[in-house]
């Protein structure tokens, strides 16, 4: 563990140590970035995030990572945006400040992330307890569709959905708080950051047929796979989920564009390590680029959304 201070995109951090590093962005940035709470976890954290501008003018884009515990990268790259937001020197980021107000949510499932630091690296789960295992698939738990295809209802499974829709405090905190922000806020862009693959995918997931804004999405997507692979020479595969990587249901993005109205909603699957071992186990020098050409691919989106 180290202090907030010494936080980097070097190291994958503990949650503690994310947390008190919001905290002191905070102090140090008070009039861009206040720290948000959406509430507790099954065994008690905080579900904290930031909220960085505020215009209140400005629509506004929520990006939600870590919700599988396993995948370090996410909240990492979650870190990284905020970070980017409020300090860099390229203009481009600097217009996304301004334009927008941002709503980041690093770990929205901090019970499994604190597990995968103290018990178990490979951990995905939340750690609700069904008699003698422990865990729902937050991803499988949304109120959309719920359990109805690439999920389990057993809850020894990796993909279990749940006891039923929406019966995790985690996912009822969220739903809340986007349901209590979606219109004041004027909440348009919804990212869910995953691990791994390279992908850039957006709704649905529980079925081939095609959302509204499918052509707008599928362009947007396109645009910010060249983007990316123009920056670091990465090739992101683009298109809607069901069809990209496999058939899902309950995913909080679908949830975000059908239940919530969110009509920009996207599903980023960041890198993988080099070699095919451990496959969330990036190493740590890999933060930077993958956090960035990230950063680049939501940009990119903002911006073609806005020229619509
Ligand atoms: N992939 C995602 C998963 O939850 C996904 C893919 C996203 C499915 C959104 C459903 C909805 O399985 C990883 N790597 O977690
Ligand atoms: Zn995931």
């Amino acid at each position: 563990d180290v202090d907030a201070s010494e936080y980097d995109w070097q190291h994958f951090f503990h949650l503690k140590t994310i947390y008190n590093w919001m905290d002191r962005m905070a102090a140090k940035y008070p009039d861009q970035l206040t720290v948000l709470n959406m509430g507790t976890s099954t065994q008690g954290n905080d579900i904290k995030g930031v909220k960085v501008g505020n215009n209140a003018a400005n629509k506004a884009i929520f990006i939600e990572s870590g919700i599988h515990a396993r995948e370090w990268i996410a909240p990492a790259t979650a870190t990284y945006i905020i970070n980017e937001l409020l300090t860099s020197m390229d203009e481009r980021v600097q217009s996304l400040a301004i334009n927008y107000n941002w709503f980041v949510f690093p770990c929205v499932n901090p019970d499994g992330y604190k597990y995968t630091f103290e018990h178990d690296r490979m951990w995905r789960k939340n750690r609700q307890l069904f008699g003698t295992c422990r865990g729902v698939d937050l991803n499988r738990n949304y109120p959309d569709h719920w359990n109805s295809t690439g999920s389990s209802s057993d809850p020894t499974r990796y993909d279990f959905a749940g006891p039923s829709a929406g019966s995790e405090v985690e996912t009822q905190r969220l739903i809340e708080f986007i349901r209590g922000n979606v219109e004041k806020e004027q909440i348009r862009t919804y990212i869910s950051l995953h691990s791994y693959s390279q992908m850039l995918m957006f709704p649905y997931g529980y079925t081939k047929e095609h959302v509204s804004n499918y052509d707008d999405l599928q362009e947007f997507g396109k645009k910010a796979s060249a983007a990316i692979k123009a920056e670091s020479g990465r090739d992101y595969v683009s298109g809607n989920l069901y069809e990209t990587i496999y058939p899902s249901s309950g995913g909080s993005m679908d949830w975000a564009h059908a239940e919530a109205g969110i009509p920009i909603a996207y599903t980023f699957e960041l890198r993988g390590p080099p070699d095919s071992q451990d496959l969330f186990i990036l190493p740590a020098v890999e933060i930077q680029p993958t956090a960035s050409e990230a950063l680049t691919a939501i940009r990119t989106i903002v911006e073609a959304a806005a020229e619509k």
